[in-house]
């Protein structure tokens, strides 16, 4: 089923310039790139973002971490998006994460981890819409 997800490659990617080699690694594993833009984060929409973690202890580090510089935002399509995307992508932690993925290559600790992506259909939907209306998705 050819599904929607949205990206971010993180702020500790882009500063580091490996935004680049991150959307061709997104490129080669099938992906369409509906929509990208570069922006910074204001605190409030990094909280808004990860409001799910807002409890946990690591939520205001995250918010900081993600505000930090600017980071770029893709709409992506394929056949099962989001799983092919978390695929690539790699475990949250890049020490657990397999070879050759983003967060192995790119991450460098649980927190700066390069990159996120939706982990479901409910959750992509609504984070596509936190940076993309619909008429830009081409
Ligand atoms: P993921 O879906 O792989 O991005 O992972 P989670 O939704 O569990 O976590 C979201 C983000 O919170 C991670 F990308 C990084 C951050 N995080 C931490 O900083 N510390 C933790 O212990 C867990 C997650």
């Amino acid at each position: 089923m050819t599904q929607r997800t949205l990206s971010i490659i993180k702020p500790d990617a882009v500063a580091a310039g490996h935004a680049g080699e991150i959307l061709a690694m997104i490129e080669r594993a099938g992906f369409r790139v509906l929509g990208c833009r570069m922006l910074r984060l204001r605190k409030e929409q990094a909280r808004q973002f990860y409001a799910v973690h807002k409890d946990k202890p690591f939520y205001e580090s995250l918010v900081e971490f993600m505000t930090e510089g600017p980071v770029i935002v893709l709409a992506l399509e394929r056949e099962d998006a989001i799983s092919r995307l978390r695929e690539v992508m790699g475990a949250t932690n890049p020490a657990n994460a397999a070879d050759g993925t983003i967060r192995k290559r790119f991450g460098s600790n649980i927190e700066r981890n390069a990159v996120h992506g939706s982990d479901a259909p409910e959750t992509a939907r609504a984070e596509l819409a936190f940076f993309f209306c619909e008429a830009d998705l081409v």
